[in-house]
């Protein structure tokens, strides 16, 4: 089994952080895609959507998508279960990876692939308008999320999930996407200093 990951994108790091909470250890190997080496030569062949991460199975299976690949660890070791146990569990910690996965994350991404000039070769074209919209969109999801957090510990109840993961990578994104947290959303500062200080934060 080999994982393909990119250190410093935020879709790897959500896999290495759940890997890290499952304590499961998997050889990895580094893929540059600032220089573009996921789009060309072996690793193209493996990762055909030009997307990391990528999970190489030992029978030559690739799974790619950070959910999907993060599911494939939970089936083989369910505990601490990241994705839920109970029905209304299951339910919420999917609705609240979703809602953070497209309401939030994907905004912050865009606002780095619009505007940074490191992506001007892999975000054709890159368009400023989307980069200050997404930067705009972001801001107002925390707006929402700040009460929400007033009522409970994660994201998606009292206990830590994959949508609390989901959130951090994001949440520690918008600082290449120049992008800040106002410090009078108390409630969703003091949940990402929670999950901050967990160890698997460093993965
Ligand atoms: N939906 C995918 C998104 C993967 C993705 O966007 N990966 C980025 C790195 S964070 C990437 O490989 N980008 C390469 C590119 O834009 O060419 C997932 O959840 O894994």
């Amino acid at each position: 089994m080999k994982l393909y990951d990119s250190q410093r994108a935020p879709n790897p790091r959500r896999v290495r952080i759940f890997l890290a909470e499952k304590g499961i250890t998997v050889p990895v190997e580094q893929v540059d895609i600032i220089a573009k080496e996921h789009l060309d030569g072996p690793f193209a062949r493996i990762i055909p959507f030009g997307l990391l991460p990528a999970l190489e199975l030992d029978g030559g299976a690739v799974i790619t998508e950070s959910i999907a690949i993060c599911r494939y660890f939970e089936a083989l070791q369910p505990k601490p279960a990241l994705f839920g146990e109970t029905p209304i569990d299951i339910a919420r910690i999917e609705m609240w990876n979703r809602l953070v996965e497209h309401e939030f994350f994907r905004h912050v991404a865009n606002a780095f692939r619009h505007s940074h000039p490191a992506m001007k070769e892999l975000e054709k074209p890159q368009i400023s308008e989307l980069a200050g919209v997404s930067r705009d969109r972001a801001l107002t999801f925390l707006q929402k999320l700040d009460p929400e957090l007033g009522g409970r510990r994660f994201l998606a109840g009292d206990s830590f999930s994959v949508a609390d993961i989901t959130g951090l990578v994001a949440m520690d994104f918008m600082k290449v996407s120049r992008l800040q947290c106002p410090p009078a959303l108390a409630n969703v500062l003091r949940w990402h200093s929670d999950v901050s200080a967990r160890p698997s934060a460093n993965a």
